[in-house]
C-alpha cells in the first residue's frame, strides 16, 4: 500500500524499526547536518527531529531527513521486501515507472489547513538547516518538489532544484541549463512574464524519488509517482497560481520564479552531489506570495556531499533505470546498467551480451547522444554478462584483465557537467556545461580476438571458478558438511 503523505511514511518506517525520533535539542546551524551525515555514514535510520533550537514556538517545529538513504527503505517505499538488492530495485523501477497512472483532482486537502499570504509569509518559520559550514546560506529546498507548467502544452513538471533563503519571502533557485524547469522558464521569459511556480516540502516519498529522476521530456512526474505508488496521486489547486500540488503536502510555497536576469541573486557555495563544493552562481529568484501548510507541519530536507548519501543512492537507482530503458529501446543485448552511487552516478557501468562488434561503442554513443550525457555520461565502463556490474570488486577485476589500454580506453570530446571539478574555474566555458572529455572503457572480452583451442574454443581464457554442477551439489549439501550450523 502506498503512503499518502509523510506522516504515513513516518509511521510505516517506525513499524519497520527504520525511524529514530530525536527529542534532544539540536541546533539547525551545522549540528543537525553533522548528525544527518554521521547517521548516513553509519547506515542509520530515517531521522525525525522534534526539538530544534529556535523552533519551539514557530509554525514548523519538526524536520525529517535520511528516509531514502538505505536500500531497505527504498525497497519499503516501492512496496518490496526490505532485503531487495540494489540491482532488483533498479529492475523494479524501470519496469514499474512505465506503468504510468494519471493523478486525480480533489477539492480540498490538509495542505490547506493554514494559509498565509503577502506580508504574513515568513520562510524563517521553517527550520531550514545550515547543513555544512561552507554553505552560502540556509537551504529551504533540498529534498522537495518544484512544480511548473509548460505555457504552451500544459506539461506539468515536478523537479528537485535547490533553493536558498534570501529574506522572509524570497529564495533563489538553482535552475541548471537543460533541466525541464529551465525549458519552461525560458518560454515565460520570451513572453516577458514571470513563471508561476509551487514548491512542495514533505510529501509521500515517491515525490522526492521521482522529482530527482530524469523522467523523459514532456512526461508529468505525477504519472510516474502514480506508477510507483500503484495508485494515483491526489492533487489540489493552489491558492494563487494555476498549478496543482499533492493535497497532503506538509508545506506548499506558491509564487513566481522571476525571469528578469538583472534580479538574479547569488546561490552557493553549496556542498554538491559531486562530493565537492560548487562555487557561488547567479540564479533566478523565487518570490513567495503564499504559504499553505498542515497543522504542526513536518519540514523535510537532505544533506548533499561526499558519497554515499541519500541523494546518490536514490539517483543511482533512478538514473540506472532510465538509462537502461533508453539503451534497451535503442540497441540490442543490454542486460544491465549501474550509475554507481559511490561515484555520485558519474560512472555508468553497462552490461551487454557482447554479441557483435560495435555494441560497446553504441552503448557509449547513445548515452552521449542523450540528455544523460551531463549527469552520468562522463565515464562509461562496459562489461560482459559474467561480470556482476553491481558488485564493484567484479568490475575492478574486469578493469584489471579485460582492458587493453591501447585499444580499450577511448576518449570522446563533448560537454561534461558544469560542477565537474576536473575543469579548472579559469577554464570554464558557458554556464550550462563544461567543454571536456568523456571516457569509454571497454572492459569486455574483445570480440575481435580469434577463437582458440587452447581457450576451449573461446576468445579468452576460461574463468577460474568451479563448474556449475559441482557448485550446485555443494550448495545443496552445504549444511550437511558441518561447516555452518
Ligand atoms: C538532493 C538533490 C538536489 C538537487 N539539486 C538540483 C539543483 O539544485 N539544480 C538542478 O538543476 N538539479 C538538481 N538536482 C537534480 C535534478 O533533481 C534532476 O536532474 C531531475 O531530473 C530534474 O528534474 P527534471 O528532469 O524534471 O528537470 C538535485 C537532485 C537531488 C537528489
Ligand atoms: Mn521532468
Amino acid at each position: 500500500m502506498a503512503c499518502n503523505d509523510v506522516r504515513e511514511w513516518v509511521d510505516k518506517l517506525k513499524k519497520e524499526s527504520e525511524l529514530a525520533t530525536i527529542k534532544t535539542e539540536v541546533n539547525w546551524d551545522l549540528e543537525l547536518g553533522g548528525i544527518a551525515r554521521e547517521n548516513m555514514d553509519r547506515g542509520g535510520r530515517a531521522l525525525l527531529f522534534e526539538n530544534i533550537k529556535d523552533y519551539k514556538n514557530t509554525i514548523c517545529k519538526k524536520l525529517f531527513t535520511c528516509s531514502l538513504s538505505t536500500q531497505s527503505r527504498i525497497a519499503i517505499m516501492l512496496g518490496l521486501p526490505k532485503t531487495t538488492s540494489y540491482k532488483e530495485l533498479i529492475q523494479h523501477w524501470r519496469k514499474q515507472a512505465q506503468k504510468r497512472i494519471k493523478p486525480v483532482n480533489v477539492d480540498y486537502g490538509p495542505c490547506k489547513e493554514n494559509i498565509l499570504k503577502g506580508d504574513d509569509v515568513d520562510l524563517f518559520q521553517f527550520p531550514a538547516p545550515h547543513w555544512q559550514k561552507l554553505d552560502g546560506g540556509r537551504y529551504i529546498g533540498t529534498f522537495h518538489g518544484v512544480i511548473t507548467k509548460d505555457p504552451d502544452t500544459n506539461w506539468e513538471n515536478v523537479g528537485m532544484y535547490r533553493q536558498v533563503i534570501h529574506d522572509k519571502n524570497t529564495t533563489s533557485m538553482s535552475v541548471a541549463q537543460g533541466q525541464h524547469i529551465w525549458m519552461h522558464w525560458r518560454k515565460y521569459r520570451r513572453k516577458g512574464q514571470n513563471m508561476p511556480c509551487a514548491i512542495v516540502i514533505g510529501v509521500d516519498p515517491t515525490l522526492t524519488a521521482v522529482a530527482s529522476s530524469p523522467v523523459p521530456n514532456g512526461v508529468d512526474e505525477w504519472d510516474v509517482m502514480g506508477a510507483l505508488r500503484g495508485e494515483p496521486v491526489k492533487l489540489v489547486k493552489c491558492e494563487t497560481v494555476d498549478l496543482r500540488v499533492p493535497a497532503t503536502a506538509e508545506i506548499v510555497l506558491e509564487g513566481e520564479l522571476v525571469t528578469d536576469v538583472k534580479t538574479f541573486k547569488n546561490d552557493g557555495p553549496f556542498g554538491e552531489f559531486t562530493g565537492y563544493y560548487g562555487l557561488p552562481s547567479m540564479r533566478p529568484i523565487f518570490k513567495v506570495n503564499c504559504v499553505t501548510f498542515r497543522n504542526d507541519p513536518i519540514f523535510q530536507g537532505t544533506m548533499e556531499g561526499l558519497p554515499i548519501v541519500e541523494d546518490q543512492l536514490i539517483c543511482g537507482i533512478n538514473h540506472s533505470a532510465e538509462i537502461w530503458n533508453l539503451l534497451e529501446e535503442r540497441i540490442l543485448g543490454v542486460t544491465g546498467v549501474n550509475c554507481e552511487p559511490s561515484a555520485s552516478y558519474g560512472i555508468t557501468i553497462v552490461q551487454i551480451d557482447n554479441s557483435y562488434y560495435g555494441q560497446v561503442h553504441q552503448v557509449a554513443n547513445n548515452i552521449w547522444g542523450s540528455k544523460f550525457t551531463l549527469d552520468s555520461g562522463k565515464n562509461i565502463i562496459v562489461c560482459d554478462t559474467d561480470v556482476d556490474i553491481w558488485d564493484l570488486k567484479r568490475v575492478f577485476w574486469a578493469l584489471a584483465f579485460r582492458v587493453d589500454p591501447k585499444t580499450d580506453i577511448i576518449q570522446h570530446p563533448g560537454m561534461i557537467h558544469a560542477l565537474d571539478p576536473i575543469i579548472h574555474i579559469r577554464d570554464k566555458v558557458g554556464a550550462g556545461g563544461n567543454a571536456g572529455t568523456r571516457l569509454l572503457i571497454d572492459a569486455t572480452k574483445s570480440i575481435l580476438k580469434p577463437r582458440s583451442p587452447e581457450y576451449g574454443n573461446e576468445r579468452f581464457p576460461q574463468v577460474a571458478y568451479p563448474d556449475e554442477e559441482t557448485m550446485k551439489k555443494v550448495r545443496e549439501n552445504w549444511y550437511k558438511y558441518g561447516i555452518e550450523a
